[in-house]
C-alpha cells in the first residue's frame, strides 16, 4: 500500500506518493496561489496528488490514507485548519474536502509537527521516542514527538515553539505579539540582523552585499569578516536560549534543527551545543540532548504527512 503525503506550503504545495520503506516515488509540486480563496488551493491539492499518483502508476485505490502538513494552528482531531495568516485560511476542514475527493482517510498536522515526525521515522531520530525539531525559515516551526507521537496538545495549538518568548518587550513577531523566539531565530530575523549590523559598519562585507541572504551572512563570516562574524554569534546565542528552554521544559532525547540555515552544520550547531551545555538546568551534567541538523529537507513535508 501506498499513502499520500501533501505539503501545503505559503508558496508551493507539493504532493508525493510515498510506499511503505517511506521513500517517495513520485512528486508533484504546484504553486499555492495563497491569494484564491480556500477551495481553489484545495482543488489544486487534490490536482496535485492526482498528477503524483499518476506519476506513479497508481491510483487512489492504491492508497491507505491522505496525509497533509500546513502551517498555522491545525486541529488534528478534526481535521481543521484553524488559522493559517499565511494562506489566508480560517477554519478549513481540509480533511473532510479531501476524503469526499479519494474516499480514503485524510489527516492533518502543522508543517513543523510533519517534518518531525519524518525525522523519526525516516531521517535524523530514528530510533528515538522523544524528539523536538525546530525549523529556520520564514518563521520558527516547532515538532515535539513524545513516546513516538506527535503531541501538539489541546485542538493542536501547541507546538508553537517558535511563539515562546524569548526577550520581553522585544522585536514585533508576525502573530502580533513582541519577543517571539521567532523574531530572533528564523531566517528572516538573521536577514533583519544582518541589515542593521551593515548599516552600522559599512566596512563589512555585508554592506556591499546586493542582497542579503542567510547564506550571504555565514558566508561573509567563513571569509574572516567581523561584523558577520558577530552577527552570526549572536544568532546562535538567541538559537542556544531557544534550545536550552526546550531541554528545560522537555529534555528530549534529540533535538534537530531544520530550514535552509541547518545546512550551515557545525558552524551553528556548536555554539549551540556549547550554549546549551553551559546554560541548561543541571549544566553539562544535565540532560544534554544530541542537538543535530535535520536529514531530510523538502522531503519531510511529505514524508511526515503521509506517516500521519
Ligand atoms: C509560523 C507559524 C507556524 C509554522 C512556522 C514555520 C503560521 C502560518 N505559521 O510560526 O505554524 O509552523 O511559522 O513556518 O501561523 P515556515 O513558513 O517558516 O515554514
Ligand atoms: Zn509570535
Amino acid at each position: 500500500m501506498y499513502r499520500i503525503g501533501i505539503d501545503l506550503g505559503g508558496t508551493n504545495i507539493a504532493a508525493g506518493v510515498v510506499d511503505e520503506g517511506q521513500h517517495i516515488v513520485a512528486e508533484v509540486s504546484l504553486p499555492t496561489g495563497a491569494e484564491r480563496p480556500a477551495e481553489a488551493v484545495v482543488a489544486d491539492i487534490c490536482r496535485a496528488a492526482e498528477k503524483a499518483m499518476e506519476k506513479a502508476g497508481i491510483t487512489a485505490a492504491h492508497c491507505a490514507s491522505v496525509g497533509i502538513g500546513s502551517p498555522g494552528t491545525c486541529d488534528s482531531a478534526n481535521g481543521v485548519v484553524v488559522r493559517a495568516y499565511n494562506l489566508g485560511w480560517d477554519h478549513v476542514p481540509v480533511c473532510r474536502m479531501l476524503e469526499e475527493r479519494f474516499h480514503v482517510p485524510c489527516r492533518l498536522s502543522n508543517d513543523a509537527n510533519c517534518a518531525a515526525l519524518a525525522e523519526q521515522v525516516a531521517g535524523a531520530a530514528v530510533g528515538h521516542d522523544n524528539v523536538v525539531l525546530i525549523t529556520l525559515g520564514t518563521g520558527v516551526g516547532g515538532g515535539i514527538i513524545i513516546g513516538g507521537k506527535i503531541y501538539d496538545g489541546m485542538r493542536g495549538a501547541g507546538a508553537e515553539l517558535g511563539h515562546t518568548l524569548l526577550v520581553l518587550d522585544g522585536e514585533p513577531c508576525t502573530c502580533g505579539r513582541r519577543g517571539c523566539w521567532e523574531a530572533y531565530s528564523s531566517a528572516t530575523a538573521l536577514i533583519r540582523q544582518a541589515r542593521q549590523a551593515a548599516a552600522e559598519h559599512p566596512e563589512s562585507l555585508l554592506a556591499g552585499a546586493e542582497e542579503i541572504t542567510g547564506k550571504t551572512v555565514f558566508d561573509a563570516a567563513d571569509r574572516g569578516d567581523e561584523t558577520a562574524n558577530a552577527v552570526v554569534d549572536r544568532f546562535c546565542d538567541y538559537l542556544g536560549a531557544g534550545v536550552t528552554n526546550i531541554v528545560n521544559a522537555l529534555a528530549p532525547e534529540v533535538i534537530l534543527i531544520g530550514g535552509g540555515i541547518s545546512r550551515q552544520g557545525e558552524r551553528l550547531l556548536a555554539p549551540v551545543r556549547r550554549y546549551v551545555e553551559k546554560n541548561c538546568f543541571g549544566g553539562p551534567e544535565g540532560a544534554i540532548p544530541i542537538i543535530a541538523a535535520a536529514r531530510l529537507g523538502n522531503d519531510a513535508g511529505i514524508i511526515g504527512a503521509a506517516a500521519l
